[in-house]
């Protein structure tokens, strides 16, 4: 079982799809274990974007991400980092598949509505960016014997 950190970026809160890309997650079989609205600081942003920060683009990222209150969440389940990032599609939304949440949901680039950890190590780094360990709440779903079999 692999946990991953999902973003709900500003265009997705501001264009009011929170639950529409939530229920893709839930739609999926996914587990949400942990979940807050914030706002990102620029120190955060630095952080979190720490491989990006030197260049060109960073500064108009850094005042993307920081214009308005995002939604954290950790989302587990088998694969989830890999499976996460194929249901987000490509960075670019308008390279990005349709039926991706990009492809269909963004025109965009910057603004690609939601980030999720790209790998074990970002994901590690990335969950303990946004959330303490006391707020992450593992449970068992009782719908888990209707998404997948007891050997998967
Ligand atoms: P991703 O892993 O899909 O989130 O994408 P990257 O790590 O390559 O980029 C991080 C964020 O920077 C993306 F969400 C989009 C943004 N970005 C730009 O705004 N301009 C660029 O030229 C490249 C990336």
């Amino acid at each position: 079982m692999e946990r991953t950190l999902v973003l709900l970026k500003p265009d997705c809160v501001q264009r009011r799809l929170i639950g529409r890309v939530l229920s893709r997650f839930e739609d999926k079989g996914l587990n949400i274990v942990a979940m807050k609205m914030l706002q990102v600081t620029p120190a955060l942003a630095k952080q979190h974007y720490a491989e990006h920060v030197s260049k060109p683009f960073y500064p108009g990222l850094e005042a993307f991400i920081t214009a308005s209150p995002i939604v954290a969440l950790v989302v587990e389940g088998l694969e989830v980092i890999r499976v996460v990032r194929e249901m987000l599609g490509a960075t670019n939304g308008l390279k990005a598949a349709p039926g991706t949440l990009r492809g269909d949901f963004s025109s965009s680039r910057q603004m690609n509505l939601v980030h999720a950890s790209d790998g074990p190590d970002a994901s590690a780094r990335e969950i303990a960016l946004y959330f303490k360990p006391e707020e992450l709440c593992g449970y068992e779903p009782s719908l888990t014997p209707w998404f997948r079999a007891g050997d998967e």
